[in-house]
């Protein structure tokens, strides 16, 4: 395969990195192959795959050519050694962390993620002996206090889902290399268009590229970018040998289709949610608007820091908390109710009974989201009428 080293600008690379046509008979676009496994010339030839003395593909969980195409392509885009592509973002999640903690290691996590990747940490790895310790990282001085000889992982989404916390990622790095601590970052918010934890001192990026990477809600897959050392290890234990979450070779190719369009989507997706944010902010019936982006959010330096731009989602509160945003959401017309993100549908969700079900009540309390926080995805529709939705959806929810 040949790949381009010329240090192209990221649309370039997003189109292009890692996928040569007249390498395939100047096929525009890369061939899926649909194989599950791969002939070996001579019986040496397989046993020297499976020892990694000779290069060469062995079996589809472990690899695939338009699998590799991706894979190439997402490492070059997160500004890392290589990357590895699961069949889902929980699949890059619990192959990157079953990878590395064994019993009697501690995890750090931040308050608020993902509501399965919350259940995985407290709940699930504790069945094995590993400890996670949620702490408030929008504050450094939380993690360089609760960090510790037996942290092997510390893990962060940034911003986070669903109320859009930032956390000072380049800090935080610092922090876990001084405690030989691996970090980990959920960069599935942002895409590597808008944030590059890597190149800020992050260890791992994991993603759901069932989100803004694939783009259009039509595939669930994933993805982990480290170093070479680290994607071997996810690949060839975590994958192969642990959970078996390989993508497959048609999602793969989704996902390439959909990072061709990916700076153009990313750039509607935030010009259209910075100008929403503003206008729920200045809505009298919405109380609290998450979002970045606005001036006066109290991380809205920090993340104009590490961000290009603030992102395609909002979380808000309206006057009337719960029994009001369960209104706003009813009465959403063109919005679709539903939970994921990154589509060019404008979705909209409620976290506390849907993506983040599994914290319960008192959980959702101490970890910082209100029961009711509404979540909006907001998608590539014509800005005028999704906020002719808005308003009529939030005008029938004050009645
Ligand atoms: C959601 N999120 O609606 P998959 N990391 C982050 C995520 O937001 C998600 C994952 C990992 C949502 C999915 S909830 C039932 C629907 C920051 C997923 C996991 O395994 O590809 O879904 O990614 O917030």
């Amino acid at each position: 395969m040949t790949i381009r080293n010329a240090p192209e600008g990221f649309a370039t690379r997003a189109i292009h990195f890692g996928y040569d046509p007249l390498d395939y008979h100047g096929a525009l676009n890369p061939p899926v192959f649909l194989t599950s496994t791969y002939a070996f010339d001579r019986t040496d030839t397989g046993s020297n795959r499976f020892t990694g003395d000779e290069h060469g593909y062995i079996y589809g969980r472990v690899g695939n050519p338009t699998t590799s195409i991706l894979e190439t392509r997402l490492a070059a885009l997160e500004g890392g050694e290589a990357a590895l592509a699961t069949s889902s973002g929980m699949g890059a999640i619990t192959s990157v962390i079953w990878s590395l903690v064994k019993a009697g290691d501690d995890v750090l996590a931040d308050k608020t993620l993902y509501g399965c990747t919350f259940s995985l940490l407290l709940h699930h790895l504790a069945r094995f002996g590993v400890t996670t310790h949620f702490v408030d990282m929008t504050d450094p001085a939380n993690v360089a206090a609760a960090i510790g000889p037996k942290t092997r992982l510390v893990v962060t989404e940034t911003p986070s889902n669903p109320n859009m916390r930032i956390v000072d990622i380049a800090a935080i790095a610092e922090i876990s290399r001084q405690h030989d601590a691996l970090f980990v970052v959920d960069n599935t918010y942002c895409t590597p268009y808008l944030q590059r934890p890597l190149t800020l001192g992050a260890d791992i990026v994991v993603h759901s590229a069932t989100k803004y990477l694939g783009g259009h809600g039509d595939l669930l897959a994933g993805a982990v970018v480290s170093r070479k050392e680290l994607v071997d290890q996810f690949r060839f234990v975590g994958i192969k040998e642990m959970n078996g979450a390989c993508i497959s070779a048609f999602d793969a190719f989704l996902i390439l289709r959909g990072l061709k369009t990916l700076t153009l989507r990313m750039d509607r997706h935030c010009e259209t949610a910075l100008k929403l944010a503003h206008d729920l902010q200045a809505h009298p019936r919405v109380d609290r608007v998450f979002y970045p982006g606005l001036a006066d959010n109290p991380q809205h330096e920090l993340a104009a820091r590490q961000m290009k731009a603030f992102g395609g989602m909002i979380a808000m509160e309206l006057k009337g908390g719960l029994a009001a945003g369960k209104a706003f959401m009813d009465a959403a017309s063109l919005i679709t109710r539903a939970v994921s993100l990154g589509d060019a549908e404008t979705l909209v969700q409620h976290p506390a009974s849907m993506t983040h079900a599994t914290y319960a009540p008192e959980e959702r309390a101490a970890h910082g989201f209100t029961d009711g926080l509404i979540r909006l995805s907001v998608g590539l529709e014509d800005y005028d009428d999704l906020r002719g939705d808005i308003l009529q959806a939030l005008d029938r929810a004050g009645q």
